[in-house]
C-alpha cells in the first residue's frame, strides 16, 4: 500500500472511531487519552511490559483489551520505567516465586486480587480462574480511567451475589417491550452466519462491570425459541460471550410443549410433559454446555401455567428445575403475579401467593421478586416478600428501562433508586436485615444467589438512546456485584470515565445524578403516589384513567382520589398489606404521622387539610412537590450548559435537547396531575406553584398512541 493510500485508510479509521466515541457506542470502555503526566508515567510503565499467562479464549480477550487500552490511553510522550511489570496470571500457575506472595483462597471462582510487589515495581493481577484475571483487568484499567494513583495498588474484590444477570424482554421479530432504544440487538433472522461486532461488544462490556448472565428472550415469551432452528443462533451468541464468562438464558413458555405441537397437555406432573422438558433441556445443553437455564413468567398478565392444571408454583418451578438440574442450570421463577379473580390490593398477591410455599422450591429454584410489589413504580417500599421467605433464595429484579420514568428522554440516576432498596432494613432477622443482606445471602446462608436488571439496551448507536442510560445500566452491573456500593461512588466513577476527571465537572454533576431520581418522583408520583402514569404505553399522566377491563389497572385505584382525600390505605382498616412487613415496620406505619413521608399515600388515604410535618397541609405539600420537581429540572438544565468544555459535541447537545423534553414533560405532569385532583381538594394551588396553562379536558385528551415499547402482540 503506498503512504498516501495508508494515510487516508488511518485517517478514515480515525474519524470512523471518533464518530463511535462521539455517539457513546465505546460505553465505558472509552479509554480517553491520559492528561494528567504523574500518573501516565506509571500506567506506560506497565502497559507497556505486560505478560498474561496463558492462551485461552479468555487470555485473549485480556491481551486485547489491554491494547485497545494502551492505544486509547495515549502514551506516546511519556518514558517507560523499563523495571515495571504487570503479570497477569491465575494463582496456580503462576511462576513459584509470585506463588508464595499471592493469597487467592478466600476469593472463590470469580473473585481477584490486584498486588503491588517488589518496591512498587511489579504489579500482579491474580485469582482462581481466567475469568478472575478478566474482572481483575477491567477493575486495574478503572483505575487508571480515573487517573488514580496505582504505586501502591492493592485491591481484593469479588463479587456478593452469584448470579448477575441482564433480562432483555426481546421479542423475536425485533420489538423490545419496554424498550426506549431502538430495536433489539439481537438479529435472530441472521444468526448463527452473521456475528455482528456489537455481540463482542456488549459481553465485553457487561464483563467489565460483573454482570455475568443474560436472558436473551422477553418474559412474555415465545416457545419457538426452544425449537432447534433458533437453539443454533442461541449457540453463536452463547460462543461469542463465553470468554467473557457470560451465561446464556432463555425464557421458558409454559405452555410450549403444546404450542410446539407434541403434546395436549402442560400439566408439570404429567410424566410426558416433564419428558418433554428433558428433552429440550438436554438438546440445548448438548448444543451450549453451559446454558445457564430459565426464567419463566407463569400465571401472571395471561402468561400460560401451572394453576390451569390446578397445580402450584411450586410444581411448575420444580419440574423445570429437574429438567436442567443434572446440567447445572436453574431455574428463575418470577413473582410477579396478580390475579384478575382476586380482588385483593394487587400490592398483596405476590406474598400471599409465595410465602405459603417458603422452602418447597428445588435447590436450583430462585424466586424473581420485582421491586416492589405493584410494579417498578420511581419509588415503591421494597416487597414485603423480601425477608418473608427465609428457606428459599429470592432474585432482586430491578428495571433498567425507564417504563415508568420517562422512558429514555428523562435523565433519572437510577442506582440511586436500587441503593434505597437494597439498603431498607427488613427486620426480617432482628435489627439490619436489610434487602442487600437478603439478596446476597447473609442474612439466612443462602447458597444461590442473584439479582437481574431489565435491560434498556438497543439498536441505537450509544447503546441506550440518553446518554446518561448507560449510567444506569453501568450502575445496576456495580450494584450486582456489590450491592452494599455507595450510588455516588458509582456516579464519579461513571462520570469520571465516561466524561472528564476535572472537578470542576465530576462534583456538581455527581450532585445532578444523586437528585435526578428524587426530582423524577416529585414531578410524578410524590408522596407515596404511585401508577399514575397514562395506560399502556405508560407515558405522561393519565391519574383520571378509571375505564380499563380489570381495576387494578386503573389509576384510580391506586391514588383513590375523592372529596374525602387522596392516597391507598394499606393499614389494618384498609387492604392491611402492612401486616405483610415485619413488626417494627407494621407498626411504624400504621400511623400516618411515623410513616416517613416519603410512603405516606402508599400507606394511607388522608384528608386534603392534613397536616404534614411543615405544618402545611397534604395539598399544599403534594403542589409543591410537584412544582419542586419542575424547578430540579430546571436547575438540571443550568448544571447541564455549564459542562460544555468537559463532554463531546454529540452528546452535549442530545443532553440538552433531551433535558428539554425532561423539562416540558416535568410541566406536563405537574399541570396535568394538580389539575385533575383540585377537582377533588377544591383547594388553591399555594404560592409559587403556577396556574396549570390549560385546562383539565385539555391533558386528559393528549394521547400518544405510538409512545414506543408496547408489545404488538397486544
Ligand atoms: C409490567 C410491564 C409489562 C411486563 C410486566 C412483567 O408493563 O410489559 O410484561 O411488567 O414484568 O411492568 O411481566
Amino acid at each position: 500500500m503506498n503512504l498516501k493510500k495508508f494515510i487516508s485508510l488511518a485517517l478514515l479509521g480515525l474519524l470512523i472511531f471518533n464518530t463511535q466515541a462521539q455517539e457513546g457506542y465505546e460505553l465505558w470502555l472509552d479509554y480517553k487519552e491520559i492528561q494528567d503526566p504523574t500518573v501516565e508515567k506509571s500506567y506506560t510503565s506497565f502497559l507497556n511490559n505486560t505478560e498474561v499467562i496463558g492462551n485461552s479464549s479468555t487470555i485473549q480477550s485480556i491481551k486485547k483489551e489491554l491494547q485497545l487500552a494502551r492505544a486509547g490511553f495515549d502514551f506516546e510522550d511519556s518514558e517507560p520505567n523499563n523495571e515495571s511489570k504487570l503479570i497477569i496470571g491465575v494463582q496456580n500457575k503462576l511462576p513459584s516465586t509470585l506463588k508464595n506472595q499471592i493469597n487467592t483462597k478466600n476469593l472463590g471462582e470469580e473473585g481477584y486480587k490486584i498486588t503491588t510487589i517488589n518496591n512498587g515495581n511489579t504489579i500482579v493481577i491474580s485469582g482462581n480462574s481466567e475469568i478472575a484475571l478478566l474482572y481483575g483487568t477491567y477493575g486495574f484499567l478503572r483505575e487508571m480511567q480515573q487517573w488514580n494513583d496505582i504505586s501502591a495498588l492493592n485491591i481484593e474484590d469479588k463479587p456478593k451475589i452469584q448470579k448477575r444477570v441482564l433480562n432483555h424482554w426481546d421479542n423475536l421479530d425485533r420489538t423490545v417491550e419496554r424498550g426506549y432504544a431502538g430495536f433489539s440487538i439481537w438479529d435472530w433472522h441472521l444468526l448463527p452466519e452473521l456475528i455482528k461486532p456489537e455481540y463482542k461488544d456488549y459481553a465485553r462490556a457487561n464483563a467489565a462491570i460483573g454482570i455475568n448472565g443474560t436472558v436473551l428472550t422477553n418474559v412474555n415469551s415465545n416457545a419457538l425459541i426452544l425449537t432447534p432452528h433458533y437453539i443454533e443462533k442461541v449457540k453463536a451468541l452463547a460462543e461469542v460471550f463465553r470468554p467473557y464468562g457470560i451465561q446464556v438464558y432463555l425464557t421458558a413458555r409454559f405452555s410450549a410443549p403444546i404450542e410446539l405441537g407434541d403434546l395436549d397437555t402442560a400439566d408439570p406432573l404429567d410424566e410426558n410433559v416433564k419428558k418433554w422438558w428433558k428433552n429440550i433441556a438436554d438438546e440445548i445443553y448438548a448444543e451450549i454446555p453451559d446454558f445457564g437455564g430459565f426464567l419463566v413468567k407463569a400465571d401472571s398478565e395471561g402468561q400460560p401455567g401451572p394453576f390451569q392444571y390446578d397445580r402450584t408454583h411450586v410444581d411448575g418451578a420444580n419440574m423445570l428445575a429437574e429438567a436442567v438440574a443434572s446440567h447445572n442450570g436453574i431455574i428463575m421463577w418470577r413473582a410477579f403475579v396478580y390475579s384478575e379473580e382476586d380482588p385483593d390490593d394487587r400490592a398483596k398477591q405476590a406474598y400471599d401467593q409465595f410465602i405459603p410455599y417458603d422452602g418447597k422450591f428445588a435447590d436450583n429454584v430462585m424466586v424473581q421478586v420485582k421491586n416492589g410489589a405493584i410494579d417498578f413504580q420511581p419509588r415503591e417500599p421494597f416487597h414485603p416478600m423480601f425477608g418473608a421467605m427465609p428457606n428459599t433464595p429470592l432474585m432482586m429484579e430491578f428495571q433498567i428501562t425507564q417504563e415508568y420514568l420517562g422512558f429514555s428522554s428523562h435523565l433519572v440516576f437510577l442506582p440511586k433508586l436500587f441503593e434505597e432498596v437494597l439498603d431498607e432494613d427488613t427486620y426480617s432477622n432482628g435489627e439490619n436485615s436489610t434487602v442487600a443482606k437478603i439478596i446476597d445471602g447473609t442474612n439466612s446462608n443462602k447458597k444461590l444467589t442473584g439479582i437481574a436488571g431489565v435491560a434498556n439496551i438497543g439498536t441505537e448507536k450509544n447503546w441506550t438512546g440518553h446518554p446518561f442510560g448507560q449510567a444506569d445500566w453501568y450502575g445496576f452491573g456495580r450494584l450486582a456485584w456489590d450491592p452494599y456500593i455507595d450510588s455516588k461512588d458509582i456516579a464519579q466513577e461513571w462520570l469520571k470515565i465516561n466524561f472528564s476527571n476535572e472537578e470542576d465537572f465530576v462534583k456538581p454533576m455527581t450532585d445532578l445524578l444523586i437528585e435526578s431520581r428524587e426530582t423524577v418522583v416529585n414531578y410524578m408520583t410524590p408522596l407515596g403516589l404511585h401508577h399514575i402514569m397514562a395506560t399502556s404505553h405508560h407515558y405522561g399522566p393519565g391519574p383520571w384513567v378509571d375505564d380499563l377491563g380489570r381495576p387494578e389497572w386503573n389509576p384510580v385505584y391506586y391514588h383513590k382520589a375523592d372529596k374525602n382525600g387522596i392516597g391507598f390505605d394499606r393499614t389494618a382498616s384498609g387492604s392491611n398489606a402492612l401486616a405483610q412487613y415485619a413488626k417494627p415496620i407494621a407498626e411504624k406505619y400504621s400511623n400516618p404521622k411515623t410513616t416517613p413521608e416519603k410512603y405516606l399515600l402508599w400507606f394511607h388515604h388522608l384528608p386534603w387539610d392534613y397536616e404534614m410535618k411543615n405544618g402545611k397541609s397534604l395539598w399544599n405539600n403534594i403542589a409543591l412537590h410537584y412544582q419542586k420537581g419542575v424547578e430540579q429540572v430546571e436547575q438540571m438544565q443550568k448544571t447541564w450548559a455549564t459542562m460544555e468544555q468537559y463532554v463531546n459535541e454529540e452528546e452535549f447537545e442530545k443532553t440538552s435537547m433531551l433535558l428539554a423534553i425532561q423539562l416540558e414533560e416535568a410541566k406536563w405532569w405537574r399541570d396535568a396531575c394538580l389539575s385533575y385532583f383540585q377537582q377533588f381538594s377544591e383547594m388553591e394551588l399555594p404560592t409559587g406553584v403556577p396556574e396549570p396553562e390549560h385546562d383539565l379536558e385539555y391533558y386528559k385528551s393528549i394521547e400518544r398512541p405510538y409512545a414506543p415499547g408496547i408489545n404488538p402482540s397486544w
